[in-house]
């Protein structure tokens, strides 16, 4: 039989492009408007560039989240979505999806990634517990302190360099976990919380060597992994492409694999599942499944919904299927890498090696003028929009939120502005406009003053602070 499996033009022609592995049959119009119209746009959005409407936008780096164009088989599983409120059809799709792929044994399905944080946070961390996890994620790290948590960043010191070109940037530092361990007692770590890839560290990856290692270690002493998995395919190719005997492995298989050395996971949906809403909790321990099973009909919908529509369930099943197809993530992964390295050639300082959603503007090198609490990173994002209708996110002292203890500032290391490209959505030529953008902000940065904060939400600050340009 002839062998009909997709290839990339690099397997058959040793040639070194690559393209998508997918044609475009609808699109969806966008416009730049005025450069005046985005002044008083930004202005009325209080420079934050979640305020803004997206109608005012030209090209929507903001998230990689929902964001995704869904393909024609997604769209058809769409009409087929079992409205029934309880037991539909489309539930056990989505069970046995996420089990082949990810190996989980049991899940709950939830309205998208914060839903099962919310989950995994009160079933399986007494107040008090530590939490130790390769680097903070805003809501992930909310709901572990909700729950009573206290979250212990135990990464690499790399990850948080932005020039470090260490291949594993999302690596736990194993002596760090020891030592927490060694000062804290087992008994009082809830769970290692670890997350491949890394957001907030720029994309970045964690090495199968790492996982197993990690594994083992926790082994020692009965501490339970919950994984979050929102990027984890992306983080499956950087180990097929970088970690040493797994070139000639699948992303499926890289995936199972990394999977197997961890109790469970909790997922977005809306990024690597390729979807515009949904999320789900998996776990192996039967134990935890019931309680999570349990509280998910108080916060979310019954559990064979959790919050998601029939069609939903149907189209993450689909989606969960594509995302592990070698030739979608290696477009993915390599479209995000164009745009960096086209950063990279003209001198624009960036997080490096560029990761696999986003690529990531170090706004601490950017505006070395400003100090950290007039918010380069923030200025740098709505900057950025008032050039050329460009939008992105602020990752930097924003985000990182205030100390619950001493209600201070947190001032993280990584002060960055994200570039995060949808997936299946915009073109190499949006990219040039996006690198081109980028530059002539850059040529400008000794003319920007910074910002100061005016109105500061509770949670989540970064969704909903508004600012004011300093003279
Ligand atoms: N991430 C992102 O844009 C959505 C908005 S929060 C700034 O990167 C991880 C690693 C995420 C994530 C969301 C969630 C929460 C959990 N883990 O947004 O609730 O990147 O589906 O997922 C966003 P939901």
């Amino acid at each position: 039989m002839t062998d009909r499996k997709p290839q990339t033009m690099g397997q058959q022609f040793g040639r070194r492009s690559w393209a998508e592995p997918w044609k475009i049959k609808m699109v969806e119009p966008i416009r730049l408007i005025s450069r005046e119209a985005r002044e008083q746009a930004i202005r009325e959005a209080g420079y934050n560039t979640f305020l803004l409407r997206s109608e005012d936008v030209y090209i929507d780096l903001l998230t990689d989240s929902g964001t995704s164009a869904m393909s024609d088989r997604q769209w058809a599983g769409m009409m087929l979505g079992d409205e029934a409120y309880a037991g539909s059809r489309n539930f056990y799709h989505l069970e046995e999806a996420i089990q082949t792929t990810y190996g989980y044994r049991y899940i709950v399905p939830t309205h998208q990634g914060r839903g099962a944080e919310h989950l995994i946070s009160q079933v399986a961390i007494k107040p008090g517990q530590y939490v130790p996890g390769n680097m903070y994620f805003t809501t992930t790290r909310l709901h572990q302190e909700l729950a009573g948590g206290i979250f212990v960043d135990v990464i690499i010191d790399e990850a948080h360099d932005p020039t470090s070109e260490h291949p594993f940037k999302g690596n736990v530092d194993l002596t760090k976990l020891q030592a927490l361990i060694d000062e804290v007692g087992a008994e009082n770590i809830a769970y290692v919380s670890l997350a491949g890839t890394v957001n907030m560290a720029g994309g970045q990856p964690v090495s199968m060597e790492n996982v197993r290692a990690l594994r083992k270690l926790c082994n020692n002493y009965g501490i339970r992994i919950f994984l979050d998995a929102t990027r984890m395919a992306e983080n499956a190719f950087f180990i097929q492409e970088r970690e040493p005997g797994y070139q000639d492995w699948t992303i499926a298989q890289i995936l199972r694999e990394f999977c197997s050395y961890t109790d469970g996971a909790w997922m977005s949906a809306k990024k690597d599942n390729l979807v515009n809403i949904g999320g789900w909790l998996a776990v192996n321990d039967l134990d935890i499944f019931e309680k999570a099973r349990n509280l998910v009909v108080v916060y979310e919908g019954l559990h064979t919904y959790g919050g998601m529509a029939g069609r939903d369930m149907e189209a993450v099943a689909i989606g969960i299927h594509e995302m592990v197809e070698d030739a979608h993530i290696a477009a993915r992964v390599n479209q995000v890498r164009y745009l960096g390295e086209l950063l990279i050639a003209w001198g624009i300082p960036v997080v490096r090696p560029i990761g696999g959603h986003a690529v990531f503007l170090d706004a601490r090198a950017f505006y070395d003028h400003l100090p950290q609490d007039k918010f380069p990173a923030q200025t740098l994002a709505a900057q950025l929009y008032l050039d050329s209708g460009v939008r992105a996110m602020e990752r930097g002292i924003v985000s990182a939120g205030r100390d619950p203890k001493t209600g201070d500032h947190r001032y993280p290391k990584l002060e960055l502005v994200r570039l995060t490209i949808p997936r299946r959505v915009y073109t190499q030529a949006h990219m040039d406009v996006t690198a081109e953008a980028v530059m002539a902000v850059y040529e400008d940065r000794h003319n920007v003053t910074g910002l100061k904060m005016v109105y500061e939400p509770e949670y989540l600050r970064f969704f909903q602070a508004r600012f004011e340009p300093l003279p």
